[in-house]
């Protein structure tokens, strides 16, 4: 099930459970503790009194109180002390512990945010890469949805190189399709009649019956798509994992006859089946999309399949970077 990375005050978001960033005492603080706190009321107060504290890399559970949530997975990131003093353990064990927590209570959807990355002083680039490669571990085995509510885009790893290049292959690819409309209109761009009536003459020459036509179709987007995944060696689960794709959403579309994945997901199966552009493509044709030179979306994807570069995570915080809807969401 997914990881869906989202900008968002944790305190708003409506799911089982949402994991506070605390401290030993777990009698509150500033941060998103503050928040959580402030907008759970005095009671949630009440019960943490009550939990003894909390070790450093260990989780604790209480209700949710005045929050859209059932409860609150109360954690203890390290402090940053320049990385050789076993952080990154710790910090691993705070994600692991609250699933696990959160799982064991019956937990299905659930939101962190990048914990130590705030007062304890944990860089954010690395807190941000081990939540999500601890996150994306435990979903390999589990079932959960699990939301990263992160505050500040700067957190977001990508390199300046990659951002630089990502905004100059937008800049060279991007057309908008206004402008394009304005040129064609300047320059009386029409369609001539001799025109059309060619078009007709070929059109008589190809003609068909629609019997022929249909028994020439091409394989549908399920078939297509279990087709790339035996060529690419993968297996179901494997695939839509990777894709974070949720596994409804596999259902629907290996069992509804009509169902039509959006193109994100799509593109989300073409990222983690490493599909070529051409098969990319192909795989978006089967439901009726074509990537476009006027959906900045479309071109950020593009640039990341020439390049070679299929790594999800990377791909969705450099859509997050500019402002695009992250895949397989
Ligand atoms: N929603 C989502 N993320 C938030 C929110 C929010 N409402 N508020 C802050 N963040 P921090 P820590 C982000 O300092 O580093 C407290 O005093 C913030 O931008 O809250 O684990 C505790 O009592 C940052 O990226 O937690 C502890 O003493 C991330 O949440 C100590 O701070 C974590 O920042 C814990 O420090």
């Amino acid at each position: 099930m997914p990881i869906h990375i989202i900008r968002q005050d944790i305190t708003k978001i409506k799911c089982d459970a949402i994991v506070n960033a605390a401290n030993n005492t777990l009698l509150g603080g500033g941060g998103v503790d503050g928040c959580i706190h402030k907008a759970a009321g005095r009671e949630l107060l009440k019960e943490c009194k009550t939990l003894g504290g909390c070790a450093t890399g260990d989780a604790k559970i209480t209700k949710g109180y005045k929050l859209p949530c059932k409860y609150v997975i109360h954690t203890v990131g390290p402090i940053w002390q320049g990385g050789m003093q076993g952080e990154r353990v710790l910090l691993e064990s705070c994600y692991k512990k609250s699933l696990q927590l959160a799982k064991e209570n019956g937990c299905e959807t659930v939101a962190f945010p990048l914990i130590s990355s705030g007062v304890y002083g944990y860089p954010k680039a690395e807190a941000l890469e081990v939540a999500t490669n601890t996150i994306s571990e435990f979903l390999t085995e589990n079932e959960m949805t699990v939301y990263l509510a992160i505050f500040d885009k700067k957190t977001y790893r990508i390199s300046e190189k990659l951002y630089n290049d990502v905004a100059a292959y937008i800049d060279d690819n991007y057309i908008d399709e206004n402008f394009e409309r304005d040129r064609r209109r300047m320059q009386g761009y029409s369609v001539s009649m001799s025109d059309f009536k060619a078009a007709a003459y070929f059109y008589e020459e190809e003609k068909t019956s629609l019997e022929d036509m249909l028994s020439k179709m091409d394989d549908n987007f399920a078939v297509t798509l279990l087709k790339l995944i035996d060529l690419k060696g993968m297996n179901d689960v494997e695939c839509y994992k990777k894709a974070n794709v949720s596994k409804q959403t596999w259902y629907k579309i290996m069992n509804e006859k009509d169902y039509k994945p959006s193109k994100n997901t799509v593109l989300a199966f073409a990222i983690a089946l490493k599909l070529t552009l051409e098969e990319t493509k192909h795989l978006l044709s089967t439901v009726g999309f074509a990537l476009s030179k006027s959906n900045k979306f479309d071109i950020i994807i593009e640039y990341f399949i020439i390049n070679g570069i299929y790594d999800i995570f990377v791909i969705n915080e450099t859509l997050f970077k500019f402002d695009q809807v992250c895949l397989g969401v």
